[in-house]
């Protein structure tokens, strides 16, 4: 039949402007003799999302002639960015298509700077849930992704002043083509309501959860197709969106109340319409709470549907369906479980907790006490009656057991119980979360080794540690090398004389052989450069700064958060300056030139976060209008990172800084990121940075700082003694109370964090070893050779770090899915 109707088959090009020509003038409706850019993207969107629906189907048919184990990845977040370069480049249609719109008279460049991002997260865990997407799409797994469908994504950034500004993201402002509506699945979620008990015919005490109707919202599925690279494979993020069930109060419109009419239906909107801008931060706002259940609700039973469709019996669910949990966001997906197979289906309890326990297993992403998710008791009771009867009687089970093996421990009870017995009481996720869960993995090393020795600690002696282990993230390398920095990709398959690397990027280990190569590090430094010369255009035109390519870019892009530390390294640069100043003209000469750059956004409610955004704003204005230190340094803020300014800073990266407090960066995935473009890394002891140094040793990065074992005790110093600041900070903060970047008393407490407060992310602490290992790669930067080297050996050296490895692990250690590949029809 598809080649019968000629839908979406054929990767010629001339196919292509078939293809092109015909949604130009029937999708959008256009003259084709008055076609601008964003109809061009929007003509080769279609036509590319015609060929990814062929996939998608060939691929379901296939999972249901297989009918195997599916993987569903549940994740508030699923931050993809742009599609169409990356789908392009996945179904191998870049260079045909590149062609026919280059006949057509367009630069496929320019069509692809049209798409809008698709930005439905905040930062490390909704990029690492695309990434995984990618993952499992490329390796053939009969996965799916749960999600919501948010119609605004993380605010845009803007600089008023040197502040942040937030502006709304519309993003489905205009059609969005990597989307199929599936206006014929929608599930009814219910909130509110009340739980009768009865008795049913075999005499068995069963509830039923009954609500109003003006209290049930509508979940409808749009789905977006994932493409694996190289293989005909396209999976499937299914996000929810919301809509009243009841469409109008036709009451209350009689009643002349026209608002009150529409409200209801207002309110059920107001599920999916916004994603909650906090990173590693919880807010107990209750709408979050609303869509975190509706999204778990309308998953389940759309999963419990696709189960039931085989007729296996309930025992065998959990061989059939793995449930991965993103952080404690979906932890309620483990009660609706129980409660759709206790109440709806009336299976016991305790072969009912069997099932939920074998098919769930919860990654966690942050150790940060702030982070974790708590919900008052009251709240849950009255928007989910059912589940918080079910949960008490959760916790009510598993302390029964606890008691049981520590009969004398009262105090065990209290610190393991799901209910933190405060006033008012609390849910405490991560406590549900790994009762309910067979396997709890942290995401990088030492992560998952201090989850085990710290707020895990009292469920590994209950469990023991085998319910504990490690999953270290990783990336896709489609994206964060083939496609964001095509010339080293390109250079990297000459050189090892094939694309499998993207497959199997241990394959990378095959650069070795071309360090001594002089032409080789040429062409390495060549590519590099481009990317630099790339990037300083950016900057011009985001930022009107103008920089040198030649100079060493030193970036830091992240979320701005204390525990990052972006304030150590301005307060690093304002010590650099005021060294600069103090050399002759001369002395200069010698020096390498610098250009500082910083990017990420803060958290709207998060003071502290923005007022560091300001310092560096300031300090910028004042170094980059200093004509007396002859452009040795520059200071750039880039406005509104997201994913696709990512791919064009990351692979022009010099040197790049994962500077948090050891301890407090759970893996971090934009360090692999650089490592893997050939950009060095500045970072402390934290995270996944000790897994990369251990994979590219010690003279490929520039290591620094207290340990986190030392931590506990220089906080315990902070708090009790009088340790006196750092000699070299004092200066560079008598410099900002003198005045020096403006008016200083704005900054105070910023300031305050470290002098008057705890100093909690030992800035201090840190301080000189940090300028002692930035003197370092001044002086490494110097020897380019060398520092090529470096470079090479960088990439060469990342094989572990392929999101295709993590997924492998999952897949194999905690999901036990098999690939099935799809079948060509
Ligand atoms: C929670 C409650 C209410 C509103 C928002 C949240 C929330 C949202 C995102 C909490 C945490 C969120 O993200 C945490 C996160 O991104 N963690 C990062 O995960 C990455 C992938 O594993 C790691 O690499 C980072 O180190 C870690 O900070």
């Amino acid at each position: 039949l598809w080649e019968k109707y000629g839908v979406g088959e054929a990767d010629d090009k001339e196919s292509f402007q078939k293809s092109f020509i015909r949604h130009v003038t029937t999708t959008l409706a256009r003259s084709v003799y008055n076609i601008d850019n964003f109809s061009a993207y929007q003509a080769t969107a279609h036509t590319v999302r015609d060929r990814l629906i062929k996939r998608w189907n060939d691929t379901q048919q296939a999972h249901t002639e297989v009918d195997p184990k599916r993987v569903y990845y549940l994740s508030l977040e699923f931050l993809l960015g742009r599609s169409l370069d990356n789908a392009l480049l996945n179904l191998g249609l870049k260079e045909n298509y590149g062609e026919g719109v280059k006949e057509l008279g367009f630069r496929m460049e320019d069509i692809l700077d049209e798409e809008v991002d698709a930005a439905l997260g905040n930062g490390g865990l909704g990029r690492l849930a695309a990434c995984y997407m990618d993952s499992l799409a490329t390796l053939d797994y009969p996965a799916w992704g749960y999600g919501l469908r948010y119609t605004y994504g993380i605010f845009q950034q803007r600089l008023k002043d040197g502040f942040q500004v937030e502006l709304p993201d519309y993003w489905l402002n205009f059609d969005n083509p990597w989307e199929l509506p599936r206006l014929d699945v929608t599930i009814d979620v219910k909130f509110c309501g009340t739980v009768n008990r009865y008795t049913d015919e075999t005499g068995k005490v069963r509830h039923v959860w009954v609500n109003e109707d003006k209290d049930t919202v509508q979940a409808v599925a749009y789905d977006v197709p994932i493409p694996g690279y190289g293989t005909k494979n396209c999976i499937n993020i299914r996000l929810w969106s919301s809509k009243p069930k009841r469409k109008f109060n036709l009451k209350r419109f009689n009643e002349g109340q026209y608002e009150q009419a529409v409200q209801e239906q207002m309110e059920a909107e107001n599920i999916t319409a916004v994603l909650y801008p906090n990173d590693n931060h919880m807010v107990g706002k209750e709408l979050r709470l609303k869509q975190q259940y509706f999204w778990v609700s309308a998953s389940l039973s759309d999963i419990v549907r696709r189960f039931k469709k085989s007729s296996k019996p309930w025992d065998e669910f959990s061989y059939q369906v793995a449930i991965q949990l993103n952080d404690t966001h979906p932890t309620l997906a483990i009660v609706e479980l129980q409660r759709i197979l206790v109440d709806l289906e009336g299976i016991d309890w305790d072969e009912a907790w069997k099932i939920v326990t074998n098919t769930f297993a919860f990654t966690n992403h942050t150790i940060l006490p702030e982070a974790m998710e708590r919900w008052p008791v009251p709240m849950v009771q009255y928007l989910l009656p059912r589940h918080m009867q079910i949960i008490f009687d959760i916790n009510l089970f598993f302390l029964q057991a606890v008691e049981r093996a520590y009969p004398d421990d009262r105090e065990l009870l209290a610190k393991l119980s799901i209910i933190e017995e405060s006033t008012p009481q609390f849910v405490r996720m991560a406590h549900l979360a790994i009762v309910g869960s067979h396997r709890v993995n942290g995401v990088a090393a030492l992560h998952s080794e201090l989850l085990k020795k710290t707020i895990f600690k009292d469920f590994v002696r209950y469990y023991g540690d085998e319910k504990f282990d490690n999953k270290t993230n990783g990336i896709t390398p489609r994206r964060w090398l083939h496609q964001a920095n095509p010339k080293l990709s390109e250079l990297i398959t000459e050189a090892l004389g094939s694309k499998n690397w993207l497959k199997n990027l241990e394959l990378l280990k095959g650069l070795k052989s071309h360090v001594d190569k002089v032409d080789f590090r040429k062409r390495w430094v060549t590519a590099k450069h481009s990317n630099k010369v790339r990037l300083a255009e950016y900057i011009k035109k985001s930022t009107g700064i103008i920089v040198n390519p030649n100079a060493l870019f030193d970036v830091q892009v992240k979320r701005i958060h204390e525990y990052k530390r972006q304030f150590m390294n301005i307060l690093g640069v304002i010590h650099r300056y005021n060294a600069l100043k103090k050399l002759t003209s001369q002395e200069r000469a010698d020096i390498v030139p610098r250009v500082v750059i910083f990017g990420g956004k803060a958290a709207p409610g998060y003071y502290i976060a923005k007022l560091v955004i300001k310092l560096i704003n300031s300090v910028a204005d004042v170094i980059n209008n200093d004509n007396s230190i002859e452009d040795t340094l520059k200071v750039v803020f880039i406005p509104d990172y997201n994913v696709s300014v990512a791919e064009i800073i990351i692979p022009a990266s010099d040197i790049s800084q994962h500077i948090s407090t050891a301890g407090t960066e759970a893996s971090g995935t934009s360090n692999m990121k650089f490592v893997l473009n050939g950009g060095l890394i500045l970072g402390t002891v934290d995270g996944a940075n000790i897994e990369i140094h251990e994979e590219i040793g010690d003279d490929n990065i520039f290591m620094f700082g207290n340990l986190a074992d030392q931590v506990d005790d220089l906080r315990h110093a902070h708090r009790y003694r009088n340790i006196p600041i750092d000699p070299s900070l004092q200066a560079v903060i008598n410099d900002i109370e003198s005045g020096h970047f403006g008016d200083s008393r704005i900054f105070a407490p910023l300031i305050n964090t470290i002098t008057h407060g705890k100093d909690y992310y030992l800035i201090s602490d840190d301080f000189q070893s940090y300028l002692d290992a930035q003197k370092l790669v001044d002086e490494a930067y110097k020897d380019k050779e060398e520092w090529t080297k470096k470079s090479i050996l960088c990439s060469a050296n990342m094989g572990k770090f392929s999101s295709d490895r993590a997924i492998q692990e999952y897949a194999e250690q905690i999901w036990n899915i098999d690939p099935v590949p799809a079948k060509r029809s």
